[in-house]
């Protein structure tokens, strides 16, 4: 059999997501999640007007050519779009095949190798009371792990922060559209300050440990800000906090920076969100300079380059805790999911849920209990689009916020 209908969907169901749709000569059809948060349009194009003639006619089957054909094929390789391109196709294509096999894509890819997969919630707040109401909702729920990001003296509306008042948030998107309160033409703008989150922080997770005890996983996002020494300087102040990671704590594109790091300090290490090849991660793995791989499925090639990643990163003992903020679509999620479940090196999964809005648009079957989600047991990645619910839903302009110094120099956000 082969490829026949090549077709890409825009949607906006609170927020933008871009999704490709493989259907093959016999009717089987396949999704897969392109969603590049604030550049959507540019992997629309990719698909549509690059990709999807040279797919048409060819056998849906053969995952691993059409991803080389797509990469060594294009010349210009990597790239957030490139490679967001990539990913949707090899997630439609495995779930074409994993369809027509009549089993969960994570059979494919060995088989369960857990029960469920352990996640870890967004709990935020602008100041520590709201933070602390947010992560005892999540307690109650069931979660096990959460990433904690709060409001600096002084700073306003920051990373992570919701600033949809204290309790359980789902909601926290970085991306404005013009409803959400963002400019319609440019990003809205951030404030920044290094001294004063240095001096804030630590103090924020000596009492998350002494109000929450010691058995909860504290993860915490630095969103590229610090420079080689202030990372350091900061892991090494929070060693006594035992944080599961440090997340991002410098610019991604300095892979030898993480060397300083890693001298001063033992807490443990994640970056990759914004990476989108495995050569991203030459440095840092061989030399052992990170504990978590931070990759998206959707912004990393899809499930086949996302498996050699982590089969890679098992050989140095490191271990996976992949991309899941909402700008992932259910579909991408759902491929991380079959990931997580079969792979030997499994270490968290990151989990925003969707809103409601966008789950009447993606049909998903995974199902999440006390801290743990399964991908479900549906042929294929368990998730479908409703063509129909996603054209209610027209895209808007959206972008992610620029930061600055407070002496208005841009800063890394
Ligand atoms: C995370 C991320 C996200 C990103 C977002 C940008 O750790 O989940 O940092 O919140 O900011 O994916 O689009
Ligand atoms: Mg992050």
């Amino acid at each position: 059999m082969t490829i026949d209908l090549v077709d890409v969907n825009i949607t906006s169901p609170g927020r933008n997501f871009v999704t490709l749709k493989i259907t093959t000569s016999d009717g089987i059809v396949g999704w897969g999640d392109a969603t590049l948060n604030g550049r959507e349009l540019a992997v629309a194009s990719y698909l549509s007007d690059h990709l999807a003639s040279m797919l048409v006619g060819r056998d849906e089957d053969r995952i691993e050519d059409t991803w080389q054909y797509l990469y060594r094929g294009a010349y210009w390789r990597r790239g957030p779009v490139t490679m967001a391109a990539i990913a949707a196709v090899d997630m439609a294509l495995w779930d074409i095949k994993a369809k027509k096999a009549g089993m969960p894509l994570y059979q494919l890819l060995g088989g369960a190798s857990r029960d469920g997969v352990r996640v870890y919630a967004h709990a935020s707040g602008t100041d520590y009371a709201a933070l602390a109401n947010a992560i005892t909702g999540y307690e109650e729920l069931g979660f096990t792990a959460v990433r904690v990001q709060t409001g600096v003296p002084g700073l306003g509306q920051i990373y992570g922060v919701s600033s949809a008042g204290p309790g359980v948030r789902y909601d926290y998107e970085p991306a404005k559209r013009a409803a959400d309160g963002g400019a319609a033409e440019r990003p809205h703008e951030e404030n920044w300050d290094t001294r004063t989150y240095l001096s804030h922080m630590p103090g924020v997770f000596a009492r998350i440990r002494e109000d929450f005890g010691t058995g909860l996983r504290i993860l915490h996002d630095g969103h590229h800000r610090m420079s080689p020494i202030e990372a350091a300087r900061f892991a090494k102040d929070v060693e006594p906090y035992d944080l599961f990671w440090l997340e991002d704590c410098t610019p991604g594109e300095d892979q030898a920076a993480l060397r300083l790091v890693r001298q001063h300090s033992t807490t443990p290490l994640a970056i990759g969100e914004i990476f989108n090849s495995v050569y991203d991660y030459q440095t840092l793995i061989t030399e052992r300079l990170i504990d978590y791989v931070r990759s998206a499925v959707t912004h990393t090639g899809g499930i086949t380059a996302m498996k050699k990643l982590l089969d890679f990163a098992a050989v140095y003992g490191i271990r996976s805790g992949i991309h899941g903020p909402t700008d992932i679509s259910p579909v991408g999620m759902a491929a991380a999911l079959h990931l997580d479940l079969a792979i030997h090196n499994f270490g968290i999964q990151e989990y925003m849920p969707h809103n409601a809005e966008t789950l009447e648009v993606f049909r998903t079957s995974f199902t999440f209990d006390r801290g743990f989600l399964h991908p479900g047991d549906q042929p294929g990645l368990g998730v479908e689009l409703d063509e129909e619910a996603a054209a209610g839903h027209a895209y808007t302009k959206a972008y992610l916020p620029v930061n600055r110094l407070l002496d208005g120099t841009v800063h890394d956000w």
